[in-house]
């Protein structure tokens, strides 16, 4: 399914002068503005495959309606966010979730709706049908190097479907770990880790980049064998100079100063991507931005000053992913207001008197500074974002078109009230 253009054209027109003259005020206070827009018409954000239907708990799963029923279909969904609001022309698949049928064909559509496949993701965190050795006492950690190389191989299959789609980079995040004191040799689990993904590094193209996510806990709650980004910076660095490390804004204990720890991978040259979600409590893979927003524009705040200290590309040179369970929302208008909050945080940091903020830091000037990065948080840059869309063909309120063109209930229509997508 797709949007006709002229609903896009009259859903703008509508709101034309309403949004110009929000546009002006800003304007006014940050000219000129056309250099923000530029980059924020570059800035892409993918979205996962698995984040296209209901996710669920460990208590139940309640299944939306007109879920996509295969990868075909995961593309078409990925395609009216990305007329919706421009800003998601990448799909982030999971293997072996996703595996396509055609890689021809898939490779079409995907072009068909103006996308690109970013990261491909592995998965030994469950036993898939048929293979020969179970992933319960971890993949890569484990104490049987059978188990290891089962995971390995995985692995290289993954990046051959990578290679297949033209995508350039392998996430691999691993459940490994421990739950209870003595379960594990952490040394050992380290090493058997390392070695196997030597092996998966070893087979990477040479333009590839391997990412390294870590995570503090679940599911296993004592240890995890890549458990923050000290334990995931070693194994990149031992790895060698295509890996780097993920952060999934999730994946950390509570409190932690996210925007510190993106701020030193950054000077190491060896932060590599993204998964943006939100949380209260732990990995709640809630929507971006609905609880935090605050911390989201002072990750962006380092993530700018880290990018342009080492002359980096903002929209090429990390991996930008959501990575968020749908429960409650419609996943879709989950991932419009995802994009939103990041483009917004993005806009915001662009927006930082970079000389200002460096002259109150050099006088020790700590309210100068403060005052500095709220000014900027408190301002509505929603017409930003908006005028960056609109210039690129997409839609002033994206969700709002979702709702009045009535696009999840043609998909209900399509694909009927029972789908279940796979996914988390
Ligand atoms: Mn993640």
């Amino acid at each position: 399914m797709r949007i006709e253009k002229y609903h896009i054209d009259e859903h703008n027109h509508q709101l034309l002068l309403q949004h110009q003259r929000r546009l002006n005020c800003l304007s006014q206070e940050y000219a000129p503005i056309e250099g923000v827009l530029q980059k924020l018409l570059d800035f892409q954000v993918a979205i996962p495959s698995w984040a296209l239907g209901t996710g669920g708990t460990r208590f139940g799963r309640f299944s939306g309606k007109g879920e996509p029923r295969s990868l075909e279909e995961k593309i078409e969904d990925v395609g009216l966010l990305h007329q919706l609001n421009r800003s998601s022309g990448a799909i982030s698949l999971h293997i072996p979730w996703d595996i396509p049928t055609n890689v021809a064909q898939i490779k079409a559509l995907a072009d068909e709706h103006g996308l690109i496949f970013d990261a491909v993701n592995s998965n030994t965190f469950q036993d898939q049908k048929g293979q020969n050795y179970s992933y319960k006492w971890g993949s890569m950690q484990h104490v049987d190097k059978r188990v290891r190389q089962q995971a390995v191989e995985h692995n290289l299959e993954v990046i051959e479907w990578g290679k297949a789609l033209g995508s350039d980079s392998l996430t691999v995040w691993l459940a490994d770990g421990s739950s209870f004191p003595g379960q594990l040799n952490f040394r050992r689990a380290f090493e058997n880790t390392l070695e196997s993904l030597q092996q998966v590094y070893a087979a990477l193209p040479d333009h590839w980049k391997m990412y390294v996510e870590y995570k503090a806990y679940e599911p296993n709650f004592y240890s995890t064998t890549v458990g923050d980004w000290g334990q995931s910076l070693l194994y990149a660095t031992k790895l060698g100079p295509k890996a780097y490390t993920l952060v999934d804004l999730g994946h950390h204990l509570p409190n932690a100063n996210i925007e510190q720890i993106v701020s030193l991978l950054l000077m190491e040259g060896k932060l590599g991507g993204f998964h943006f979600n939100d949380s209260k409590y732990g990995d709640d893979d809630l929507t971006t931005g609905c609880l935090k927003p605050y911390q989201l524009f002072l990750i962006f705040n380092e993530l700018v000053e880290g990018m342009d200290a080492r002359g980096m590309n903002h929209a090429r040179d990390l991996g930008w992913m959501i990575d968020a369970s749908h429960n409650l929302k419609d996943p879709l208008e989950d991932l419009l207001q995802s994009v939103e909050a990041i483009m917004i945080a993005y806009a915001q940091a662009l927006l930082v008197d970079r000389k200002a903020l460096e002259e109150a830091q050099q006088n020790n000037d700590v309210a100068a500074a403060q005052e500095l990065l709220q000014g900027v948080f408190r301002t509505d840059v929603r017409p930003l974002v908006a005028e960056a869309r609109l210039r690129a063909g997409g839609a002033l309120q994206p969700l709002q078109l979702y709702r009045s063109l009535g696009l999840r209930e043609q998909l209900v229509g399509q694909r009927g009230s029972k789908t279940v997508a796979s996914g988390l």
